[in-house]
């Protein structure tokens, strides 16, 4: 596996956690009472997804990442070389290694974030300023991907809402709309000619989803920097909604009156649609979403389990679709 790290004069002491002490220290050794060190994956199948050293922290998320607001969970999380090695973004592939493989040629430094439309206050938000009003907090979700596997991932970030309170969206603002970036040269899954999406990756949500609390954007994961591969620098996370709704790399996000039309609604509308919340009665047309395989699995414990309605987060969020016919609106 080919990844780029830093050459190990670049690591000054305690800048790089090793993923044991940060999962002991966070009470996440779960893997461990299941028979699979945390650390050590499973021989079958994962065992190329290892040695994996963590980038270093650029300057602006350095300092936050001294002052984190931590959390815990019962599930087990899915070793930090699957979830960064096992990977959908088709800008650098359609495989699930490419990423892993491709994306270190992303430059993320410098970033900017353009905010436009609907707003008091548009303008071009550097990373600092972006995460200025918020304390980092992880959060420990499960993430569904609509090809039915799941994965349970610490992220780092701060609430969307936090922002968008900041910026000011005018009474008119009904959805937000997000952008990737789009930037062919650092980009090889764009320039294929079997690419089938138009680029830039675009997704939206409708206003209350982008304010409700479990709605976060990502600067980070597993205590450290956001792999490239994972939507470096900065990431949306919408953990009832399948994965895809989880736009990575993002440069604008836009406030508009109108549902955007996101980019799986645009290349096959009648299997991905805007809502695309996590629902296991709503059969994808070529596949059911009844079950899923968490990973890491084995071919010898396929660790397949029910999916749940709002991957589990029904409690939190069913109010947002009241009265909403959830196999039209999918
Ligand atoms: N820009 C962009 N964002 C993207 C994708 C993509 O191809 N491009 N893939 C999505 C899909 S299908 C999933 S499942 C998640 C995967 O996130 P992860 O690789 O960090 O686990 O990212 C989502 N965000
Ligand atoms: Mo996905």
């Amino acid at each position: 596996m080919l990844i780029k790290s830093p050459p190990s004069s670049d690591c000054r002491e305690g800048e790089v956690t090793p993923e044991s002490v940060y999962l002991s220290r966070r009470g996440l050794m779960q893997g461990a009472l299941l028979g699979v060190a945390s650390g050590a994956l499973p021989r079958v199948g994962w065992a190329q997804y290892s040695d994996v050293e963590p980038a270093i922290a650029p300057p602006w998320l350095q300092r936050r990442l001294a002052d984190v607001q931590w959390s815990s969970s019962d599930e087990r999380v899915a070793p930090f070389n699957v979830a960064s090695q096992y990977n959908n973004f088709y800008e650098f592939g359609p495989g699930k290694t490419d990423p892993a493989r491709y994306a270190s040629t992303m430059q993320t430094e410098p970033w900017s974030v353009r905010i436009d439309g609907l707003v008091a206050k548009p303008g071009t938000y550097d990373l600092d300023q972006l995460c200025a009003q918020s304390r980092l907090q992880e959060r420990i979700y499960r993430l569904r991907c609509v090809e039915a596997w799941s994965m349970v991932i610490p992220w780092l970030g701060f609430p969307l809402a936090d922002l968008i309170r900041r910026v000011e969206p005018l009474g008119d603002a009904r959805y937000v709309r997000f952008e990737t970036l789009h930037r062919p040269a650092e980009m090889p899954g764009t320039r294929s000619r079997f690419s089938v999406i138009d680029w830039p990756y675009v997704e939206g949500l409708r206003m209350d989803e982008a304010m409700h609390p479990l709605t976060i954007l990502a600067v980070g994961m597993y205590g450290r920097v956001l792999p490239n591969q994972n939507g470096a620098p900065l990431r949306l996370v919408v953990p009832w909604k399948y994965g895809f709704k989880s736009i990575k790399s993002i440069v604008r996000i836009s406030f508009v009156s109108e549902q955007p039309e996101s980019s799986w609604m645009g290349i096959a509308p009648d299997e991905y649609g805007f809502y695309a919340n996590v629902n296991p009665s709503v059969s994808h047309p070529r596949w059911s979403q009844a079950q899923e395989r968490r990973l890491p699995n084995t071919l010898f414990s396929p660790n397949v389990r029910p999916t749940e309605l709002f991957n589990g987060y029904g409690e939190q969020v069913a109010d947002l679709y009241r009265g909403m016919d959830l196999r039209k609106h999918y």
